[in-house]
């Protein structure tokens, strides 16, 4: 027995920005379930919403786990040039990764301040349904590679601190929850 999840109506558009989890959550480690038909209306209600919080964040992606929503949801938009180019993506997988390896620093909007050096496939075909529910196909590499990489370790409860070593990944979370803490106060 499930039951399809639903969200209710933004008061404006402000309300729109979602408050985004900061690590330990126990929601950033679960790993979320695909979307089926009948969560059509609470993605259709989700994605304008994860955008609005990415956008205001702000950040080059965003995963509905970070917002608490346990869906395989991601939005991702580099923003290049500052000119926008929203993609939506549903029950993303990778199809192909490359035996190249590329090291690049990543941050994340749920480690706020905390920044890496994470080594991944350096190229990534990424399969999709988008938000009309079209089948479609991405190659990317570089920065984009990362981030759709990235969006997908969210829906599965992954964090970029968990593809570092265990003394690194324990810095940063300490390092997290000082400054939260002093934050805080
Ligand atoms: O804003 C973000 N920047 C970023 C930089 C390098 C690799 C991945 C990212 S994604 C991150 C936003 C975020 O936390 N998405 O989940
Ligand atoms: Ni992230």
């Amino acid at each position: 027995m499930s039951t399809a999840i639903t969200l209710p109506p933004p008061p404006d558009a402000e309300a729109t920005v979602l408050p985004i989890l900061i690590a330990p959550h126990p929601a950033l480690k679960t790993k979320a379930r695909a979307v089926r038909d009948d969560d059509a209306a609470a993605v259709r209600a989700l994605l304008p919403r994860l955008f609005a919080t990415m956008y205001r964040a702000p950040g080059i992606g965003l995963a509905a786990p970070q917002v608490g929503v346990g869906l395989r949801v991601a939005v991702v938009d580099l923003q290049a040039d500052n000119v926008r180019t929203p993609v939506a993506l549903i029950n993303p997988e990778v199809v192909a990764a490359s035996e190249e390896l590329a090291t690049r620093e990543e941050g994340c909007l749920s480690l706020p301040g905390q920044y890496a050096d994470v080594t991944r496939p350096a190229q990534v075909r990424v399969r999709f349904l988008d938000e009309s529910g079209a089948r479609r196909e991405i190659t990317a590499d570089g920065l984009l590679a990362a981030c759709l990489q990235h969006e997908i370790d969210h829906l599965d409860g992954v964090l970029f601190i968990d593809r570092l070593s265990a003394l690194r990944r324990n810095m940063i979370l300490r390092r997290l929850a000082k400054e939260q803490r002093q934050k805080a106060k």
